[in-house]
């Protein structure tokens, strides 16, 4: 397939179905716990944007501020002989930071094919409207689906060298060991001269931290409640959502910032044809956003194989991308 042939594909579905066996599995072992995979539909979607338009939401302007103000040094990392490449970013979501790397490529005139893999077939559909709009002559094939699965799928359609985006922190949503097999996966399913550029939220004063999860207004709550709604909607449940609670904690030695929900009473609550007790008090394990060290990304790096090419650091240094290759 000649990717360069074809400017306007449909987002490209390949997503098997899980929801529903992983919401049970999850709920049936102790402690509960529900995968933020799933935090990602229509209304988490708008959720997640209205978190990173928080002022206590850092994140996502320390890395605007890297792919607003660096990215000649970003596509040098890349890209350092303006080669002809494939783009794939996981976890695309709005590409609201990638998009400045994106019209920085277009403008050198570096032959790539933007490819976006997401979860969300609805924030794909979006991505891919508002890039028609502001660049139309840019390669873009979209897949809806799961990191490995979409990026197998992205490299059999790419016959040039690859670069893969991980942008935002992502990889804090994986535990430790998650993220040490992902990385090794991630190295074993890329060739020599392909690199990798993944964003790291670093420790920092452990108060900045708390706060971009626990905000006064309740969103990050309203992002976690959102889940149970959709089981709601999508699996036949009756979640009372009055009666389950935010709460946050972060461990500034350890560097895991996690989310839970609180059951406020003894409760039972069908989903489909199964039930689920919950004790007073019981909780729910809903989400880890693991905060980083140099010291722990090094060893992640070591781990998996890659080779250091360079990292970029936004301003205030609480964030950083770096840059490894196979
Ligand atoms: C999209 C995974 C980077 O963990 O910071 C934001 C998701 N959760 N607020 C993060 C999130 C609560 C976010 N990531």
């Amino acid at each position: 397939m000649n990717l360069q042939l074809n400017p306007c594909p449909k987002v490209e579905n390949h997503h098997v179905d899980s929801f529903r066996p992983d919401v049970l599995e999850g709920l049936k072992t102790s402690p509960k716990k529900l995968s933020s995979k799933y935090f990602y539909d229509k209304t988490g979607d708008r959720i997640f944007q209205e978190i990173m338009a928080m002022p206590e939401y850092y994140l996502t302007r320390c890395e605007l501020d890297i792919f607003k103000n660096k990215t000649a040094d970003i596509a040098r990392l890349i890209v350092p002989e303006n080669e002809p490449f494939d783009l794939i970013e996981l976890g695309a979501g709005d590409a609201m930071k990638s998009t400045f790397l994106l019209k920085h490529l277009v403008e050198k005139g570096i032959h790539f094919t933007y490819m976006p893999i997401d979860i969300s077939g609805n924030i794909l559909s979006i991505l891919k409207e508002k890039l028609s709009r502001e660049l139309p002559d840019l390669d873009i094939v979209a897949l809806e689906g799961e990191y490995f699965e979409m990026l197998q799928k992205a490299a059999s359609l790419s016959g040039r060298k690859k670069v893969i985006l991980f942008l935002g922190s992502n990889i804090g949503n994986m535990n430790p060991e998650e993220a040490e097999h992902f990385c090794h996966s991630l190295n074993h399913n890329l060739t020599s001269d392909d690199r990798v550029l993944v964003g790291f939220d670093l420790k920092k004063n452990p108060h900045t931290i708390l706060n971009a999860y626990n905000d006064r207004e309740g969103i990050t709550a309203a992002f976690n409640l959102n889940l149970l709604s959709r089981i709601n909607r999508e699996l036949e449940a009756d979640f009372d959502l009055k009666q389950f609670q935010h709460y946050q904690t972060y461990d500034p030695i350890s560097g895991a910032c996690k989310s839970y929900l609180v059951s406020l009473q003894k409760q039972t609550v069908k989903i489909g044809n199964d039930s689920i007790s919950f004790e007073e008090n019981e909780l729910i394990d809903m989400e880890i956003s693991q905060k980083f060290s140099e010291e722990r990304i090094e060893e992640l790096r070591e781990k998996s194989g890659f080779k250091r090419i360079g990292e970029i650091r936004d301003s205030k240094k609480w964030f950083v991308d770096i840059v490894w290759q196979v």
